[in-house]
């Protein structure tokens, strides 16, 4: 008799047609077969889909190139199928399930024709942790059967835990004809399901990370009382040896890689890696929030990382290593087979070609890499892995940090007054847009808690649910905004950023531990200035002060903003955070 994954596995090939299915096992050996197959034999679009890279320097590395449409997430063709349309929220694009499924049925008809199935068995979350989740992803790439394995812990002794039970999360994935015409990625909450045609592009392939871990992990954390966050977890490690876990929220591509791994500059601080995308978060019996990082590896943006932006990054992309590394769409230095990319230290080198493969100099005023150029490495090479990231029950959380990319109004770090504020703090949060999405860029929008994109269904109950999460936490975290980015009238940043971000961090434990006092702005708490620890670091009084500044009129638009924004949801918009925006409005006055 057929088991449920059988059957399921058996009705998506009658429909998809492919040539041949293959079950993977996750290991090593099928990782190099994969990726032999991708080099020598599969092709998409005409072209391979791994080129070998130099592994004396970049030890079991392959480099990648996508179709020249596929390089982003695509949220305009990203639906959220829940049976009602409000239940998906304004946030979301919305078709019903049983439309969005006549749609994709016709699309998918025949797709992998000529092509083989990988039937990829994976869990989010560490096995023994209650909270993990079995999953089967199906799909028609090899490059996405490899980033899988290297983001999520993949085996067949999975498939010996799902056995009979239909209780398993679906993903149905094909390239497709890669034409943006024809592009999709529905979720349907109601079936655990994720159903994605038409790119292979991370966010929109690897079904296990936003599609999952996000989108429909919120749904089921709604239902069930937790969160599912785009949040960096990281442990600060202080001179006595006590480490304080926080975690961090910023939307795609605004440095949460770079915070996650981040080389402290202040002596006797350092931060132990344990994600840099996805917590999950829960309620303890101790009344504290813990967190697990559901995946096992980065997916993050090549373009920029450096030896001084994030030199345990760059030690972990060189580190001899059994998993393999992939990038995808960075340029490659054809002299010595490297990858690189714009902000990698060094010289230029001389002979260059492009993300799509084309010859390419520096005087051409084109990007060699592609601003969304990304590294696909598993996090168990970070010289920072924290001792404690294969530990299933995680790690009790003591801070959370909302953060954006403004280079105006937003003060370096703000402080929340108390929870219900804070979840106003976080549900106010802007950020200007990035190449991780296929929209303009550098605009700024709102993107509360950073899951504007990822939050599966209406925002509004969304702020409902934090509110709840806090009523049952008796030891909450303290909430605060960070902004890195924040310029001067020159457009020049006014902080360092990076490694010297430690220092806002130093000040955030000082404030888990009672040990500073802050000032009480009209948008929340703020730090005195002799409270920061700016040791060693050459920065001028008055870009200090700037870093601070609230501008009173600034505010005032900001809060009209936020409160266009707060109105797209109407009536579910939860009372108590229209009730923080009035008094913010109040004392701006
Ligand atoms: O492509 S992903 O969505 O996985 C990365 C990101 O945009 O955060
Ligand atoms: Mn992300």
């Amino acid at each position: 008799m057929a088991t449920p994954l059988e059957k399921w596995v058996d009705e998506q090939a009658r429909l998809t047609k492919p040539k041949k299915i293959w079950w993977c096992d996750g290991s090593e050996e099928e990782a190099h077969r994969l990726i032999e197959i991708g080099i020598k034999e599969e092709r998409i679009a005409g072209r391979p889909i791994f080129y070998e890279l130099n592994h004396r320097t970049f030890p079991n590395s392959y480099l990648h190139r996508s179709h020249p449409t596929d390089v982003a997430r695509t949220e305009h063709l990203t639906y959220i199928c829940h049976p009602d349309k409000e239940t998906a929220g304004p946030n979301n694009n919305w078709m019903a399930p049983k439309e969005a499924k006549r749609i994709l049925t016709k699309l998918s008809d025949g797709c992998m024709r000529s092509r083989t199935m990988y039937v990829l068995p994976y869990m989010m979350g560490h096995p023994e942790s209650p909270y993990a989740k079995a999953c089967v992803q199906l799909t028609d790439s090899s490059y996405v059967a490899i980033s899988m394995r290297i983001m999520t812990r993949m085996g067949k002794d999975l498939l010996e835990k799902i056995k009979d039970s239909d209780d398993f999360v679906k993903g149905l994935h094909s390239v497709g004809d890669l034409d943006p015409k024809r592009r999709f990625i529905i979720h349907f909450p109601e079936e655990n399901f994720v159903w994605s045609i038409g790119s292979g592009y991370g966010g929109n392939a690897l079904l296990g990370k936003k599609c999952f871990s996000l989108r429909i992990a919120s749904w089921l954390g709604l239902r069930e009382g937790w969160l599912a966050e785009h949040m960096v977890i990281i442990g600060i490690e202080d001179p006595k040896g006590n480490i304080t876990y926080v975690t961090a929220a910023l939307p795609s591509a605004c440095g949460k890689t770079n915070l996650a791994m981040l080389e402290s500059s202040l002596t006797g601080y350092k931060v132990w890696t344990l994600g840099d995308d996805i917590a999950w978060l829960n309620v303890g019996p101790d009344g504290r929030l813990w967190a697990i990082n559901p995946e096992i590896g980065f997916f993050g943006v090549a373009r920029g990382t450096s030896p001084k932006t994030n030199p345990n990054m760059m030690k972990a992309l060189k580190k001899e290593k059994f998993y393999p590394t992939l990038f995808t769409n960075t340029a490659l230095n054809l002299d010595t087979n490297e990858p690189w990319w714009e902000g990698m230290d060094g010289p230029v080198p001389n002979s260059i070609v492009d993300w799509q493969g084309t010859p390419w100099d520096s005087s051409q005023g084109t990007q060699a890499a592609h601003p969304n150029s990304r590294f696909t490495v598993s996090i168990y090479h970070a010289p920072t892995l924290s001792s404690e990231f294969d530990n299933p029950k995680g790690v009790p959380i003591s801070a959370i940090l909302f953060g954006g990319k403004r280079m105006h109004v937003k003060p370096l770090v703000v402080e929340g007054f108390d929870w219900q504020n804070s979840i106003f703090l976080g549900s106010r949060m802007g950020s200007e847009t990035t190449a991780a999405a296929t929209h303009e860029v550098g605009v700024v929008r709102r993107d509360p808690m950073a899951m504007l994109p990822f939050c599966g269904y209406n925002m509004a109950d969304y702020f409902r649910h934090w509110l709840n999460i806090g009523k049952r936490l008796t030891n909450p975290p303290k909430i605060f905004s960070v902004n890195w980015f924040r310029t001067d009238a020159q457009g020049n940043y006014l902080w360092p950023g990076f490694r010297e971000n430690i220092r806002v961090l130093k000040w955030v434990v000082d404030r888990v531990n009672n040990r500073v006092d802050a000032a009480r702005a009209p948008i929340g708490l703020i730090p005195y200035l002799k409270d920061l620890d700016l040791e060693g670091l050459n920065i001028s009084r008055e870009n200090l002060e700037r870093l601070f500044e609230i501008d009173v009129k600034e505010w005032q638009k900001e809060a009209e903003d936020i409160e266009i924004f707060f109105r797209s949801f109407g009536e579910r918009m939860p009372k108590e955070i229209w009730q923080e925006l009035n008094e913010m409005k109040e004392k701006l006055r």
